[in-house]
This record gives C-alpha cells, structure tokens and sequence, in this order.
C-alpha cells in the first residue's frame, strides 16, 4: 500500500478557543502548527481563516498572510477550504482560490450541521469546481451523506469534476452520515476508478476510522476541525499530537507518513517550485 497522507485541520470554523486553548488563529499559530504537524508526519495542512477575535473568514487578505505564514515554515500542500462557516456566501466562500492554493475543498451537496444548514447548491457547486480547476488547484471532493457520493460521481462522468477524485469522506457530523465503519464501508465501496480517499471522523471517530482508513489503503485528516480531544475527557495539547499519534498507527501497519512532496506524487500535483 501507498504511504500514508495525513492532513492536519488545524482551525476550521466553529471551534472556539475557549473549547481548545491551542486552537491556531493568527496566521503566525497557524504556521507554527503547521509546521509542527508536517515535522510530526503531516503533508496537507487544511486552512480556514479566522479575524484576531476568533470570527470565521473567508478573506483573501487573511489568507494570504496565513499562507505566507505556512510556507515560510514548512512545504505542506496547502490547501484551502471554500466551506467556509454555515451562512457564508458563495462569493465570500470562494476568495481564497484566488490565492493560487495546491488544493481546494468542494463540498458535494447541502447537508444538516447541527442545528444550522450547511448549504452547497448544485449550480454553486459546478462554479466552484470550474474555478478551483481554472485556478489550478486539486479539487478534494468533501463528502458529508451517501447521496453526495452519487453526485460526484454524476459529475466526473459529465466531465464536470476533474478526474482522477480525491475524496474526503466526513463521517460523524450531527445531521449527516455517522462516525460509523459501516458508513466508512458503504462509501469505499462506491469509490470510482482510480481516486484517492481520505476519511475525517469527527470526535472519537477520528481515531477509530482513521485507523481504519490505514488498514483500508485510505489516508486520514485529523486536527482540531473536527476533534479537540486525544481520549475522552482529555483535551489534546495541539494538532501535532494528533498528527503524531495517527501517524504511530501508520507505521505500526507498514503504512509511514508520506512527506509533503511524496504526497504530491501520490495525489497528481505539481511539484512545489522553491
Ligand atoms: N465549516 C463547515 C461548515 C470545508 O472546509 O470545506 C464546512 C467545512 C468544509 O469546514
Ligand atoms: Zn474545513
């Protein structure tokens, strides 16, 4: 099996810092995490944009200054989330692709998130997907139900996806398919021809279907987006140490880390000019 790629979500857009005191937010935290995580075995680092108070952002500016931040640190892939927060506009939601990102998130379809509604309407979707293609960035096809692994796959046949897919499977959001390995299962088996997967189990799922994920030939995303805990009831000290307890499991399964630069590889993208 192909070495093992782990993306760090190191921010995301609803935790706050008073439920994780080491959630990065300034651009400079979050190239210092970022940098940790790939010296821990991380090579894709999943960004979200925060103001200094903690608010969500999609703002180019703010990107830009936590890109610079990351690549002055560190050669992750960077990749850049068009999810955004819940509400966002799409406008708002897109800036960041400007930035001329290795890889972009595109979520496949609307779904419950929480109590909110995480809205992905198909024509906003297929804009989405032209603009991360034109902009040259990978997309990661980020898939929250069972129905939005039929679309993408809807998509790729009409030519409206760029193929070879790489999949995010986000199993465990309340309103959305569980932290399950069944749920896991169902949508490995649906995987088309020759794309590649990652899988983002929320809570206590991003241990058990990330080890999973390993013994599958899938990769794992871990990180303060989606978990803020190392085991119940004991918050982690910081994104690495997820990265580096997932990682252990790797190479326990003859699956080590893959290097920023072998991930390139594995995922098709250009290799990073220096
Ligand atoms: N914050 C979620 C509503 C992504 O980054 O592409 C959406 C999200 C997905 O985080
Ligand atoms: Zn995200």
């Amino acid at each position: 099996m192909a070495k093992l790629i782990i993306t760090a979500a190191l921010t995301g857009a609803e935790v706050g810092k008073a439920q994780q005191p080491a959630l990065p937010i300034t651009p400079e935290e979050i190239g210092i995490a970022a940098a940790e995580c790939v010296a821990a075995g991380a090579a894709i680092v999943h960004l979200h944009g925060r103001l200094a108070d903690g608010t969500p952002t999609q703002d180019a500016a703010v990107y830009r200054q936590i890109i610079e931040a990351v690549r002055s640190r560190c050669d992750a892939i960077v990749q850049v989330s068009t999810g955004g927060a819940v509400g966002m506009t799409a406008a708002e939601r897109l800036a960041p692709v400007t930035l001329r990102p290795e890889m972009a998130t595109l979520s496949m379809g609307s779904v419950n998130f929480g109590n909110d509604v995480f809205l992905n309407a198909p024509a906003d979707m297929q804009a989405f997907a032209k603009a991360i293609t034109a902009s040259g960035a990978k997309a990661e096809l980020e898939i929250f139900d069972a129905g939005m692994m039929a679309t993408a796959k809807r998509w790729l046949q009409k030519g409206l996806l760029a193929a070879p897919a790489h999949f995010d499977f986000v199993l465990g959001v309340p309103g959305a398919m569980p932290g399950t390995p069944e749920a896991l299962m169902y949508l490995v088996q649906q995987l088309p021809e020759g794309a590649t997967w990652t899988v983002a189990g929320i809570g206590p799922a991003q241990l058990t279907l990330g080890t999973m994920a390993i013994a599958l030939g899938g990769h794992v995303r871990v990180g303060f987006e989606d978990n803020i805990f190392f085991r119940k009831g004991e918050l982690a000290t910081s994104n690495a140490q997820l990265v580096q307890r997932i990682a252990d499991v790797g190479r326990l399964a003859e699956r080590p880390p893959a290097t920023p630069d072998e991930a390139r590889i594995l995922l098709g993208l250009p290799r990073l000019s220096r």
